[in-house]
């Protein structure tokens, strides 16, 4: 197990090269779950966790935060969110992660190969509501926003720790980590291209890393998600093996309108991984946690997403190289 003050962080799997190196001895990372636009709650968090301002910037003066991804959409200050969190980033204080909705917003303005005049993301009514304060709030500088989301890191381990949108899966990664070599980890057209490929293995690793393990519901039941949207799936706990599990126990969040009849097993990928107990604590945001007092899904697992954008906490994690997740160290606004 790392120890506080020992080496700076190695950030092994950041790939790229301006994920920080800080010259300031190691001493733990705050883990801090979707923002959705919410700035003036993180400068709640931050000024709970014991960041201070600099130039308008908050920093600690021994502590690197590791944001989970999901800055844009929906919340009410979606520019400055996205100026602290890049103003810490640039700083050398910081790392931002990529969420579904960076990647979403990507693709939005990608077009796609067989039909320029086309985006890889359709542009549908419901979609367009989604990006559109977005949008506005980017104005006109929203091309070059859309450059520096392309170069957000997909995962990241250092310390003892891991982090990720939605779910480790280590194949997944593997083959991105692959991928994105040739061009210092940023998605750049040609590789959102390949990802928005349907079926495809880029975009089907795109989709477990950012959006989450999914379980097809059997024919005719239909759920509703946290939007109001049909969902045909359950969002898996990928952590754990389904096998001889119902819908409702294996779904990552669930309730009583979730089937309680045993998961079929056609419906059950036999190649994806669980998170095995021993690997080392992971981070995750993107699953709209509800209620006002975090917990760990498992002794190494832990989602700091308790949907502030929709009036829950915002969470952060502080981890100082335990090997178990612990919840008293959950920090909620
Ligand atoms: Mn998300």
């Amino acid at each position: 197990m790392p120890s506080p003050n020992s080496d700076s962080p190695e950030f092994s799997k950041g790939r790229r090269t301006d994920v920080p190196r800080s010259a300031r001895p190691w001493s733990g990372f705050d883990f801090i779950g979707d923002l959705h636009g919410h700035a003036g709650k993180l400068d709640d968090l931050l000024e709970q966790l014991g960041y201070e301002w600099i130039d308008g910037i908050p920093r600690h003066r021994d502590r690197t935060a590791i944001f989970l991804g999901d800055y844009v959409d929906r919340g009410p200050e979606i520019r400055r969110t996205l100026e602290t969190v890049r103003g810490m980033v640039d700083r050398g204080d910081a790392v931002a992660l990529m969420g579904n909705h960076e990647y979403n917003a990507i693709a939005w303005f990608t077009p796609r190969p067989d039909r320029p005049e086309e985006p890889c993301r359709r542009h549908t009514p419901i979609r367009r509501q989604l990006i559109e304060p977005t949008l506005l709030s980017l104005g006109e500088d929203t091309a070059e926003w859309i450059d520096w989301m392309r170069g957000l890191p997909l995962w990241f381990e250092a310390n003892g720790a891991r982090a990720v949108h939605a779910t480790w899966d280590q194949p997944s990664i593997d083959f991105l980590d692959h991928m994105l070599t040739e061009t210092d980890g940023v998605l750049t057209e040609p590789l959102m291209q390949a990802t928005c490929e349907p079926r495809s293995p880029a975009f089907k690793a795109i989709e477990q890393v950012l959006k989450g393990r999914e379980i097809p519901l059997p024919d005719g039941l239909v759920l509703t998600d946290p939007e109001g949207s049909p969902r045909h799936h359950i969002r898996a706990r990928w952590f754990d093996s389904p096998h001889g599990k119902t819908y409702r126990e294996h779904a990552l969040t669930s309730d009583d309108s979730f089937p309680d009849v045993a998961i079929a097993p056609d419906a059950i990928n036999p190649d994806s991984p669980q998170y095995g107990p021993h690997e080392p604590p992971v981070f995750v945001g993107h699953y709209w946690m509800q209620g006002s007092k975090p917990t760990r899904l498992t002794s190494n697992v832990a989602c700091l997403d308790w949907s502030v954008a929709r009036g829950g906490p915002l969470v952060a994690y502080r981890f100082d190289g335990e090997t178990e997740v612990d919840d008293a160290r959950f920090v909620a606004v």
